[in-house]
């Protein structure tokens, strides 16, 4: 099989440069390990930014989300028992757009199933070859039989534990990494929201999340140890818990219920330099990992995109510059982003090594954020994503 570019990985990031190649007539394929129901089962990101909503429009794909997507002006921050709201539509003049990376991806799932275009499930042993040479080609397993993909270039949008990154020659990597001690519970619950905005919470037993996937569904978390197991939070537990890190007004009106996804995700920054390897380029997660907090994976994903998409067209052009110059300007807005999630995460989360002069430093810096105009336009111009 021949094709321009090879894409591994059916996530956001390699379905949404599937649908953008479409739009500028660029031939692709793209290799994914799992089934479509599985790809659709993980319940992640919920938060769009204005440049994600964007190329989702160029792609053609967002009909429903401007139908079903709740538009959201600001999010309120808790902390010592209050609540304050940061604007951010008075603050930046943007907004973000409430709407799960599950229905993304569904969208770009149809758009491409409607188009005809090729996308092979259940392919196994992936693996990008020749990418330091001129002519790269992608090997795979299906069905018990081995096919070779040749291509002018590959694209890595395997996620985290995809095989593109692993290809590489540990000896031109450069990665840098920090683990957090703690990681995230969450729960999906079909009950109505506690408050039309997010609301991110700081309180003495951990962070706390009260997110949405739409009027009558709820995204809920709170920290959670590593040593925590899934099956030992029950319901009541989590309920119990969740509304202890709210203030009591806020905590009388959360309406409880069955959960029906419940998750441990652990909280990482990560990321790797560069993100291109002769013909071969990493987008999203196979270059970089984002703790939630300030919910940038998805949108960094979206980002890589945005610029090797508009990078690959010149070259099919003739112009090679935006290849030549990928990793540098995507790297840029990672750092960015990078910075913004560890910040966020640092100034919310218990950490328990810190102890009381760490809580007494957090809380300094909400108070002083509340009252600053200047803090919380820093605040909300990266919340609301940067540009690109
Ligand atoms: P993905 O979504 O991981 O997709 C990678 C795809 O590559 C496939 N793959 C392979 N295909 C072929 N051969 C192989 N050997 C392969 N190995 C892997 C995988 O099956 C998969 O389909 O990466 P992508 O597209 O870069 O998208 C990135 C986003 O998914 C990610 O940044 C966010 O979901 C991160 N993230 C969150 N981001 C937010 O903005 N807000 C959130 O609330 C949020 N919650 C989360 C998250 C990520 C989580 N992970 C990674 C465990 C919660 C969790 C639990
Ligand atoms: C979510 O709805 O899953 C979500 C929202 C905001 C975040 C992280 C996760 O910062």
């Amino acid at each position: 099989m021949k094709t321009q570019i090879a894409i591994i990985g059916a996530g956001p990031s390699g379905l949404l440069l599937g649908a953008l190649l479409h739009k500028l007539g660029i031939e692709h394929i793209i290799l994914e390990r799992q089934t479509p129901e599985y790809v659709l089962g993980r319940i992640r990101a919920g938060v769009l930014e204005q440049t994600t909503v964007d190329l989702l429009d160029e792609a053609g794909v967002s009909q429903r989300l401007h139908r079903e997507g709740l538009p959201h002006d600001g999010y309120d921050l808790c902390f010592d028992g209050r609540r304050h709201r940061i604007d951010l539509q008075a603050l930046t003049g943007k907004q973000v757009t409430v709407y799960g990376q599950t229905e993304v991806t569904h969208d770009l799932m149809d758009a491409r199933s409607a188009a005809g275009l090729n996308t092979i499930y259940s392919a196994v042993n992936v693996k990008p070859h020749g990418f330091d040479g001129n002519q790269p080609w992608v090997t795979y397993e299906h069905n018990g039989q081995t096919h070779t993909i040749q291509c002018d270039f590959i694209v890595g949008c395997d996620g985290y534990h995809g095989p593109s990154r692993a290809s590489i020659p540990q000896e031109i990597l450069n990665t840098y990494e920090k683990v957090y001690p703690f990681g995230w519970l969450g729960i999906l619950a079909d009950v109505p929201p506690v408050h039309h905005e997010l609301i991110y919470a700081n309180h003495d037993r951990g962070f706390a999340l009260c997110s949405m996937r739409s009027e009558t569904r709820v995204r809920y978390y709170v920290q959670c140890s590593l040593d925590d197991k899934v099956e030992d939070w029950s319901d009541e537990a989590f309920w119990a818990e969740f509304k202890r890190r709210l203030p009591e007004d806020t905590a009388a009106k959360v309406i409880t219920g069955p959960s029906f996804e419940k998750s441990i995700a652990p909280l990482r920054s990560f990321v790797t330099e560069p993100m291109r390897f002769g013909r071969m380029f990493l987008c999203g997660d196979a270059a970089h990992i984002v703790p939630p907090t300030g919910a940038k994976g998805l949108n960094l994903a979206a980002s890589d995109v945005g610029i090797l998409y508009g990078a690959l067209a010149e070259y099919y052009k003739g112009n090679s510059h935006g290849i030549d110059h990928y990793s540098q300007r995507a790297l840029a807005r990672v750092w960015k982003a990078e910075r913004f999630s560890w910040w966020f995460t640092s100034l919310m989360h218990r950490f328990p090594e810190t102890g009381d002069f760490g809580r007494k430093m957090q809380t300094a810096e909400l108070d002083y954020l509340v009252q600053s105009e200047a803090a919380m336009k820093v605040m909300a111009e990266n919340y609301v994503g940067l540009p690109f």
